[in-house]
């Protein structure tokens, strides 16, 4: 409990040092900016160059948060608003999203949305208001193309964790997890959906080109460490250990267990789910959260980490250790069980949409060192394009409708959906803002958008999202 709540208050008081001296360097106001600086921010957020210990004598050189990948852990509160000052030291503007958060335009970070932008040496200065509760995050949403050193391959993402009105508060530990893979490069290795029942790639048509490029990376962390560096997590027998774990990859759909024990999922992308399940094992698309709380009731050193055994050995993993145990950690592969959403879900009938739109999602191979190209009702991304209307208060049911062999973790701005229909598998009461679409499958969520003005859905997987996997909405 202590080592969390030292590492928190550490983290939050590098964030207050950091706008105490914002504010003392007294910084002109960027084009941009909405507001004057006056006075300390409540939150700031210092884009600049960073070098991460990932292990002993391998250090990353990245961009970070306030000198650190993660960034520090932002705690804010449901409804009150606050004044968030960006600053960049960075050569190229950025953009700072607030994901999962149901924010104005200007503030949520996204381009094709004409958020603001933090200029490159410059700053930006305005206020937002927290809401849903829950675990969100902050990360950069520029658009790294084929450039491996910028936007999520960098270690530019920290959690935003905001508090509800009321908590529920029943654990004794909190600790917050952030999984990120470094090191990328360019392979023509697709990654296998090892999964029964995954559907198997079709044989190429006749013309068609190969596969184009794929990402694969060396190094894996949780925390910003690999497996076996780093303090491990302290745990006492008995503890209720509430785990806030978050995918911050830029291509990585990942796995996780925790040997010999079981997790009580209660909450996905922040929100409660209906009915809190025990799983073996957790998967998270990128940018997906999973709240779940561990009964600590097998004392030992453990490991919590990916089941895939390469990725584990290349850091994946991170040390879990019983107060007066020591030893070798150890490492037990968990059972291999399809994840379903449908658990946490309710089987009440949910009422019906006012309008089914169909989203069906393509793949135009590249070719040998080439990029793929990707689409959304046959069409790429077109920022000519004018953006597809929606009616503020009116329920919508998107068809994810995946007709590529990747998985896909599709992503909507500014809303959360509510998962009504997974794989055939009727469903309710699951609000997500990202949802995993496996190959060749059909996931069903319905939005009512509350907020106006232009909304993003786009695939999270960095390399799908730059080519071509995006669509615009317009909230009216
Ligand atoms: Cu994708």
């Amino acid at each position: 409990m202590d080592e969390a709540k030292t590492r928190r208050d550490f983290l939050s008081s590098m964030a207050l040092g950091a706008g105490l001296l914002a504010s003392g360097c007294n910084r002109s106001a960027a084009p941009n900016s909405v507001e004057p600086p006056s006075g300390p921010a409540d939150v700031t957020l210092r884009i600049g160059p960073v070098l991460v210990d990932i292990a002993k004598d391998h250090t990353i050189s990245t961009v970070g948060y306030n000198g650190a990948s993660p960034g520090p852990l932002i705690r804010l509160k449901e409804g009150v608003p606050v004044t968030v000052d960006l600053f960049n030291d960075t050569d190229t503007p950025e953009l700072v999203h607030w994901h999962g958060q149901f924010v104005p335009v200007s503030v949520d970070g996204a381009a094709e949305e004409k958020s603001l932008f933090v200029p490159a040496h410059g700053n930006l200065r305005y206020r937002l208001t927290p809401q849903p509760s829950g675990a969100r995050f902050v990360h950069t949403h520029v658009m790294p193309m084929s450039d491996l050193n910028r936007g999520t391959y960098t270690g530019q993402f920290a959690f935003v964790y905001i508090e509800p009105k009321t908590n529920p508060g029943q654990y004794d530990q909190e600790l917050f997890l952030a999984t990120h893979e470094w090191e990328p490069f360019y392979t023509t290795e697709e990654e296998e959906e090892e999964e029964e029942g995954a559907v198997k790639k079709p044989p190429p048509q006749k013309d068609e080109k190969p596969n184009g490029w794929e990402i694969g990376y060396q190094r894996f962390t949780i925390n910003g460490k690999c497996l076996g560096f780093g303090d491990p997590l302290r745990v006492k027998e008995g503890q209720r250990v509430l785990f806030h774990f978050l995918n911050a990859s830029a291509t990585e759909n990942i796995q996780l267990a925790f040997a010999g024990h079981q997790f009580q999922v209660v909450a996905l992308d922040g929100n409660p789910v209906p009915h809190p399940q025990l799983v073996d094992v957790l998967e998270l698309g990128t940018a997906e959260r999973i709240d779940a709380v561990v009964e600590m009731k097998n004392a030992g050193v453990w490991i919590l980490g990916t089941p895939k055994d390469d990725d584990r050995m290349n850091g994946m993993g991170i040390v879990v250790e019983y107060a007066n145990k020591t030893g070798t950690p150890r490492w037990v592969k968990p059972q291999r069980k399809p994840w379903d959403y449908t658990i946490f879900g309710d089987s009440r009938q949910v009422p019906n949409p006012e309008e089914v739109i169909q989203l069906a999602f393509g793949k135009i191979n590249g070719g040998t060192g080439g990029f793929n190209r990707w689409t959304v009702n046959g069409k790429s991304y077109d920022d000519k394009a004018e953006p597809r209307t929606l009616q503020k208060g009116r329920r919508y049911r998107l068809v994810f409708d995946n007709q590529t062999d990747d998985a896909h973790p599709v992503h909507l701005h500014r809303n959360s959906f509510e998962l009504t229909n997974v794989y055939g598998k009727p469903t309710a009461g699951v609000l997500k803002d990202v949802v995993l679409v496996k190959g060749f499958k059909k996931i069903e969520a319905d939005v009512t958008p509350a907020l106006d003005g232009l909304t993003l859905f786009h695939c999270h997987q960095q390399l799908h999202m730059d080519y071509g996997f995006k669509l615009l909405f317009n909230v009216v």
